[in-house]
């Protein structure tokens, strides 16, 4: 299926305006999250991984420091961000990690 177009400064802008726990870097979101322990943020990993599959748009993924994940997302056929790195982030948000 066609990956939706490369969104523009403003309309990343507006999308990062409703989940400001998400920081962009570049062609890229990232938002760090922090687990008790190292078991609670593989969960949450393989609860990510989910969502993923289902959509068809996988991010980069890093447990680091034991108890916490940093996840990166970008459309890389499109070279960016689209819609579907802002629908992934707010699924993944609802998770509420
Ligand atoms: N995930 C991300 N983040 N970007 C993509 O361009 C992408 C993907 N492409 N997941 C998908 C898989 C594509 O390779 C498959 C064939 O649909």
């Amino acid at each position: 299926m066609p990956r939706p177009p490369k969104l523009n400064d403003n309309a990343i802008a507006q999308h990062l305006a409703a989940i400001p726990d998400w920081e962009r870097r570049e062609q890229t979101i990232v938002r760090e999250f922090k687990g008790a322990n190292f078991v609670a943020a593989l969960g949450f990993v393989n609860a990510v991984g989910i969502l993923s599959e289902v959509a068809d748009h996988h991010p980069d993924i890093l447990i680091h420091g034991w108890n916490k994940v940093r996840i990166t997302l970008s459309t890389h056929d499109q070279g960016g961000l689209t819609e579907l790195d802002f629908a992934l982030a707010k699924k993944i948000n609802d998770l509420k990690f």
